[in-house]
């Protein structure tokens, strides 16, 4: 089988970027010919200080975001990682594997820990072998992710690599990263040189998935831009990443080729193409973040969902912990 997997950490609300870029991805992968499972993973969420009844509400928010957005918790598998223990299990052998010097390559945790890395937490460092059971643990062999967890995918790819080798065995898959579609990396709307992302201090900076029509509508009539007016072809957005990224996000929620949104745009000053904008943003996000709080209303029931995927995905993930067991030479498995 074709088994895809993928996760979103609960550390904070939803935004625009892992909306474009990473969960209505998972939803039209859901469409086509694959088992699909998807997590909250928290454990990720907790490599950097997490307040926990905060924790446990993204958590559940995150849940209830899934579904809005279009994730059958009947097709795919939905559930958080924590309450699946073998992730973590299978975390620790590929820290075993995983050595001292890919792990300090990783841009994303030179970025998160900053100038002060002494301080930052073990688990921030071993995050991308964490990262890397939670796939092949599964023997998944699609991940739908954003551009800035590349890096993070071949690190996946070197650890089964590896394992594979040390044991002599052909166990782990080699797993594809598909990172596709106008929306792989979501820019922040005040700064076209940085991610979109849920921890940027300035709200401004980001749409979350929780945000009123007039907020959605006010961020982007703010968003930074150049003066001139936009270019018919993707070629004239070089060097203009704030032009690009919100021709970029109108082409993935219009579901739409760049050059076909610059067909039509080519030409509009941007005072025009915000509101135009604004209004598609509007139409598609409004229902999902009302469903999402209608759902998220009653924790009761998102836990119930949260169970039985949990229960499945053990169903999957605990023959595969078994035999990596095995093969390593643990008795008792
Ligand atoms: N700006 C983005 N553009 C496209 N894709 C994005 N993703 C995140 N930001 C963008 C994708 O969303 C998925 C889940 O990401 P995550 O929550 O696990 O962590 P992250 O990448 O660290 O996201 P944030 O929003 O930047 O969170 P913080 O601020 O907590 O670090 C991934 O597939 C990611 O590529």
């Amino acid at each position: 089988t074709q088994r895809v997997f993928s996760g979103i950490q609960p550390s904070g609300g939803l935004t625009l970027g892992n909306y474009l870029g990473a969960m209505k991805r998972f939803v039209d992968m859901q469409g086509q010919d694959y088992e699909t499972i998807y997590c909250m993973v928290d454990l990720h969420a907790i490599t950097v200080w997490q307040d926990p009844a905060k924790l446990r509400h993204a958590t559940r928010e995150l849940c209830a975001g899934f579904i809005a957005a279009g994730i059958d918790p009947e097709q795919s598998i939905l559930f958080n990682q924590s309450a699946v223990p073998e992730h973590a299990q299978l975390a620790w052998i590929f820290n075993c594997v995983a050595r001292m010097g890919w792990m300090q390559r990783m841009t994303q945790f030179k970025d998160k820990a900053g100038k002060n890395a002494q301080n930052a937490s073990l688990g921030l460092f071993a995050y991308p072998a964490l990262m890397a059971a939670d796939i092949l643990i599964y023997h998944a062999t699609h991940v739908p992710v954003g551009e800035d967890q590349k890096q993070h995918l071949e690190l996946t790819r070197d650890i089964a690599t590896k394992f594979n080798h040390d044991y002599g065995v052909d166990f782990f898959p080699i797993t594809e990263p598909v990172i596709e579609g106008a929306a792989t990396r979501v820019m922040s709307l005040r700064d076209g040189s940085k991610k979109m992302s849920k921890s940027d201090p300035s709200d401004a900076s980001r749409i979350n998935m929780t945000d009123d029509a007039d907020t959605i509508a006010k961020k982007i009539r703010k968003a930074k831009t150049d003066p001139d007016a936009l270019p018919s072809e993707a070629k004239g957005l070089e060097n203009r990443p704030e032009a690009r990224n919100l021709v970029n996000i109108y082409a993935a929620l219009a579901d739409m080729s760049v050059e076909a949104v610059l067909k039509d745009a080519g030409g509009k000053q941007f005072s025009e193409f915000k509101p135009i904008l604004s209004e598609l943003a509007v139409a598609k996000l409004a229902p999902i973040s009302t469903e999402m709080a209608r759902l998220t209303q009653d924790a009761g029931e998102i836990d119930k969902i949260l169970d039985r995927g949990a229960e499945r995905a053990r169903e999957v993930a605990a023959p595969i912990l078994k035999k990596t067991y095995e093969i390593v030479g643990m008795v008792g498995a």
